[in-house]
């Protein structure tokens, strides 16, 4: 049985706690820098948004300073920032990208 009984055979219960994945905001910070349509495209490529979708984004990172720009599991959003920071770099772009535990 399971239980903390010491196998004396009586079936006390233990609860099994299901815990749901903790999740990970991907965010993009605003720089003086990185051009606009540079980002758009970030969001594009890497987001899955439209372009009118990305426009927005963009625009709220370069007035607000930051937006969350997805949630995923741990690796999908460590993937994620991977990509941006790399592709940002290999254009010579300041961008960052983080994430953040929900
Ligand atoms: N502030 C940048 C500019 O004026 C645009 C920008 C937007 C940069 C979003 C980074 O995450 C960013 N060219």
């Amino acid at each position: 049985d399971r239980g903390g009984d010491g196998d004396a055979g009586l079936a006390t219960k233990t609860r099994t706690r299901t815990k749901r994945p903790p999740m990970y905001k991907v965010m993009l910070l605003n720089d003086d820098y990185t051009p606009m349509e540079f980002v758009v495209h970030i969001l594009e490529r890497f987001f899955g948004m439209t372009h009118a979708q990305a426009f927005e984004i963009m625009l709220t990172v370069h007035k607000k300073g930051l937006a969350v720009v997805g949630v995923y599991s741990f690796e999908v959003a460590e993937t994620k920032v991977g990509q941006v920071m790399d592709f940002a770099r290999r254009h010579q772009h300041p961008l960052q990208c983080t994430m953040e535990k929900e």
